[in-house]
Parts: structure tokens; C-alpha cells; sequence
């Protein structure tokens, strides 16, 4: 019996939130919620950005993303194709109306040339997302910067000593 009270008690308030058609809530605006980067394993290799956009009233196209502090800024796709893993540059991205668009691994994803080291140094760069059908406006998100996984391993003080470091050691 309780847990029946329990789940009734729940399901009003999903009830209200589900209704789109409420006039008196202001539309869910687009907007980017959520977003990182992480750094390439050497300075080198590119970065990879993921983010999450949330769709406002309208469908839009994300036709761009730009940061004035990097040499360059691709969408890409990561597809597989008879179990081969590529990936290939995305000229555009759909957002539903009240949807919303994720690039996360394994997926959609931004690749990020050369960061300005002062970004780098800042932990974090600023991109703008520029969208088509919404007055081409640009919408500005602060990413976060990630060291890449794995460069834990031999951390950030041995930056610049490569692997000629351990050379002489054994033997
Ligand atoms: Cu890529």
C-alpha cells in the first residue's frame, strides 16, 4: 500500500512538468548547457570539445562553433562502417524544438587545434556556437580544459622530458 501512495504522489508534480502548453511558463530558451574540453595526449594533437545544447521553441541548425583562441575548430562525427572506426567532418547539427543536441564520445564531437597556451594556462576557452534560423545569433560558452586521461600517469611536472629522460637507466 505505501509504495502505491508513494508513486501517486510522485506522478503529479512529472504530470505538470510534462505540460508544454502551460502559458504562463516562460519557452525553455536555446541555450548551451554543459560542455569540456580535454586536451590532445601530446601539445601536438588536437583537443576534443563535448557539449550539450538544449533546444529552444524552434528547430536550428548549429552550422558553427568558434573560439577566437584557437587555430582551428571542427565538428566532427565518429561513424563506423563495416566495424572500421572513422570520423568525418560535420557541416551542420540538428536541433529539435525542445530537444537538444549532445557531442559526446563515440559520437559527435569538436576537434580543437593549437589553444592559445594562456587559455591552456587559464583552463579554459571560450567558444562561440553560432546557429542558423535564430536571427544568426551567437550563443558564448566557457569550456573547461581537461588534461587528457592518461597524462595522470606521468603528470604534469614531466612535461618536456620525453622519453629520452629514461634513456641509460636500464642496463
Ligand atoms: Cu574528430
Amino acid at each position: 500500500m505505501k509504495p502505491v501512495l508513494f508513486a501517486a504522489a510522485l506522478a503529479v508534480p512529472l504530470l505538470l512538468a510534462g505540460c508544454g502548453d502551460n502559458p504562463i511558463a516562460a519557452p525553455r530558451p536555446l541555450n548551451v548547457v554543459s560542455g569540456h574540453i580535454v586536451m590532445g595526449a601530446t601539445p601536438d594533437r588536437p583537443a576534443v570539445g563535448y557539449f550539450r545544447v538544449q533546444g529552444g521553441p524552434r528547430p536550428v541548425r548549429l552550422v558553427a562553433v568558434t573560439a577566437d583562441l584557437a587555430q582551428r575548430v571542427e565538428m566532427h562525427e565518429t561513424v563506423r562502417e563495416n566495424g572500421v572506426t572513422t570520423m568525418k567532418p560535420l557541416a551542420a547539427a540538428d536541433v529539435p524544438a525542445k530537444g537538444e543536441l549532445v557531442f559526446k564520445q563515440g559520437g559527435k564531437h569538436l576537434m580543437i587545434w593549437a589553444i592559445n597556451p594562456a587559455a591552456v594556462r587559464m583552463g579554459k576557452l571560450t567558444m562561440a556556437f553560432v546557429f542558423t534560423d535564430n536571427n544568426n545569433e551567437r550563443i558564448l560558452f566557457d569550456f573547461p580544459i581537461k588534461q587528457a586521461e592518461g597524462a595522470a600517469d606521468h603528470g604534469a611536472m614531466d612535461h618536456g622530458a620525453g622519453p629520452e629522460a629514461s634513456n641509460g637507466v636500464v642496463d
